[in-house]
């Protein structure tokens, strides 16, 4: 097993798609970080990345308007930031444009091989986060819930927003991974659990 399948060595911006056709023409996997805005998307692609200048991460909702692509390893893999959902900004109706973008990918995209769905472990999901689980249910696009921000709930909380989350979301608790980008929990874990869809053979 070399490193370059175990560990990010290397990661590099590529480009931002707001039209489908300008996907990149590869085969290279996708891992798409789908969430609400403000959630962590940005964040947790800089931690996982260990560079913090990586993604643009920022404290004002909506930071993140396109599909971001970030190559991972020379080829290994696609880091894909969503931008957000739930953000509404000068009347306009940021989901409708949303959606449209990530039903044509969705439908486009064949190299798709999981989804990292995130929710803010603190609160119950919204509508909106229980319609994009639905959505990949019904689509059957592969996907781990992972909660973020643990850092801001007590150890001991832990379990019961679990729980919470588990029976919202309809999904097995063993498919919520609960992290941070702020203290690091989790995040070898979730490196690891990437680089093993990605290679199957790990
Ligand atoms: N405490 C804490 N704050 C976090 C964590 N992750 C992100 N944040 C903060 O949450 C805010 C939003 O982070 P982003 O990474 O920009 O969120 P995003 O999901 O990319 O947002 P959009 O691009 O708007 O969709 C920033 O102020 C971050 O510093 C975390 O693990 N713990
Ligand atoms: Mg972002």
């Amino acid at each position: 097993m070399t490193d370059k399948k175990t560990t990010i060595t290397k990661a590099e911006f590529i480009k931002s798609v707001i039209n489908i056709k300008d996907l990149p023409q590869d085969n290279i996997p996708h891992i798409c970080v789908l969430g609400k805005s403000n959630v962590g998307k940005s964040s947790f692609i800089n931690k996982l990345c260990k560079n913090n200048k990586l993604a643009r991460v920022s404290k004002e909702a909506g930071r993140t308007k396109m599909l971001n692509f970030f190559l991972i390893n020379d080829g290994a893999f696609y880091l894909v930031d969503f931008p957000g959902y739930g953000y509404h900004a000068g009347g306009k109706n940021f989901d409708a444009i949303w959606a449209s973008l990530i039903e044509k990918y969705f439908s486009v995209s064949q190299n798709i091989v999981q989804v990292l769905a995130l929710v803010d472990i603190r609160h119950k999901p919204g509508q909106n986060d229980l319609d994009m689980i639905q959505y990949l249910y019904v689509n059957q696009i592969p996907f781990v819930v992972l909660a973020s921000k643990a850092d801001k709930i007590a150890k001991t909380k832990l379990p019961i927003c679990l729980n919470m989350l588990a029976s919202c979301l309809k999904i097995g608790k063993d498919n919520i991974i609960p992290f941070s980008s702020s203290n690091n929990l989790n995040i070898d874990k979730i490196t690891q659990y990437i680089f093993q869809k990605v290679y199957l053979d790990i």
